[in-house]
């Protein structure tokens, strides 16, 4: 604006001095014309100055509005974040040049920015993230046509009929099931196809595909499922692993080991397998002469081994016994002044008994029965304390007879003794005492 007021001004000076030349003026006219010109100037100049000022003015109010915007902003956070759903954020400085982190719960990945800076606009960088649950089924890790169900962090599979397993990966029991061979159907279309080569062992081998048209067709032997991504390898089917509880109980009794295509149950010592390969069945080496029982012992057969015993008769004062059989020792007659004698047991009877462990109770392990009777009344009882009363107890089943009880399951391996003693009396006067000392030999396993 100023700088066009002096160009007007001197454009309008050159027009009268072209008309001086011309018509040459007075010098009165001159002067008064001059005069007229500086009184022009004088007022521009002061209109300059003027504008000049305003402008000054004008910057130096907008220079202290800047100054105080930018120390505002230096006061100011970024606006708070909120956690996303299934999410930790980490982190909680809101300030400019500070980040927040994000983190996804188990089960759930990150979609969108995992850090985010408080920037100097007050502005958070990046979108804000949210966790999705990651589905498991997106591998389709579900085997031969089973359908995938996904979960929180892990994934189930439905296994269409004949396959079991986590994946779907393994044939059900009936692993003899013939693996369909298309090739023997339409001889003329299909190819053999030699195997890739796959690592192999006895528990992996290649399988044999053929080709029918378009289609490749992969077989294993029985005892071996498909595996590898194309179908190129079988592996073995641990049946230990996979059918170790069936719908039958134990696939073995006491223990399985896997085989290349097959598996075989095994026993402990002392055992043999059974025929149908799942049991194990007591080796009675008493009657194998597997044992080393002396002349003077008997041979126990029991689960899992034998005992070797030797029965002796009582030795006490004022009465002699007499072996009357293997397991059985009777007292001599005693001479009529010699009272101990005849208060002494008449008969002591001994019997063994093998049990396996854990055998279920209360059960009858026992009986003793008078084959006459003499007297009147007959009484049975335990003797003894501790051990034998722990386990056992004595209840009459009929009026000859009494039996021993075992009254609770005992883990084995163990040995009970129990003495059932049984009275025979006449008017409360007793006419005989007999004696049946019982050994109970338990067996380590429940078979
Ligand atoms: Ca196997
Ligand atoms: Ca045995």
């Amino acid at each position: 604006m100023i700088w066009t007021h002096a160009v007007i001004v001197f454009l309008c000076l050159c027009p009268i001095y072209a008309a001086f030349g011309q018509d040459c003026p007075s010098r009165q006219d001159m002067q008064s014309s001059l005069k007229q010109v500086q009184k022009l100037l004088s007022t521009h100049e002061a209109a300059y100055l003027q504008s000049l000022r305003t402008l000054r003015k004008k910057l130096t109010l907008l220079q202290n509005t800047a100054t105080k915007q930018t120390g505002k902003a230096n006061n100011d956070t970024c606006l708070k974040l909120d956690t996303p759903a299934n999410s930790r954020k980490l982190g909680k400085a809101q300030t400019p040049g500070h980040e927040v982190h994000f983190l996804c719960d188990a089960g759930y990945e990150l979609v969108g920015a995992e850090s985010r800076m408080c920037q100097e606009s007050l502005t958070w960088s990046g979108q804000q993230p949210t966790c999705r649950n990651i589905n498991e089924c997106a591998s389709s890790p579900c085997l031969n046509g089973g359908t995938c169900v996904d979960e929180v962090n892990q994934f189930s599979c439905t296994c269409t009929k004949g396959w079991a397993g986590a994946t779907c990966q393994s044939p059900v029991p009936t692993f003899f099931v013939t693996m369909t061979n298309t090739s023997s159907a339409t001889p003329s279309a299909a190819a053999a196809i030699s195997p890739p080569a796959v690592t192999v062992g006895p528990f992996v081998r290649p399988s044999r595909c053929t080709q029918v048209q378009d289609t490749t067709h992969c077989t294993c032997d029985p005892g071996y499922t498909i595996s590898g991504r194309d179908s190129t390898t079988c592996t073995d089917i641990d049946e230990c692993e996979l059918f170790h509880m069936g719908q039958a109980g134990r696939l073995c009794l006491h223990a399985c080991v896997n085989t290349p295509g097959g598996y075989r149950c095994t026993c402990p010592a002392g055992y043999n397998v059974t025929r149908d390969g799942r049991n194990c069945k007591d080796i009675d080496e008493c009657a194998t002469r597997q044992n080393n029982c002396t002349r003077d012992q008997m041979c126990i057969n029991t689960y899992g081994g034998f005992q070797c015993v030797r029965v002796d008769c009582p030795r006490i004062r004022n009465a002699t016994y007499s072996k009357t059989s293997p397991l059985r020792c009777e007292r001599n007659p005693c001479s009529v002044d010699n009272r101990v004698c005849s208060q002494a047991p008449n008969s002591i009877s001994h019997h063994f008994l093998s049990v396996v462990s854990n055998l279920s109770a209360p059960r009858t392990m026992f009986r003793v029965s008078a084959l006459r009777l003499m007297g009147d009344t007959l009484r049975f009882s335990l003797l003894g304390r501790g051990q034998a009363r722990r386990h056992f107890t004595v209840q009459r089943s009929d009026r000859q007879t009494g039996q021993l009880v075992l009254g609770s399951p005992v883990l084995g391996p163990a040995t009970l003794e129990a003495e059932v003693e049984m009275t025979e009396l006449e008017k409360g006067v007793q006419l005989g005492r007999y004696i049946t000392k019982i050994t109970m030999f338990i067996s380590q396993y429940e078979f």
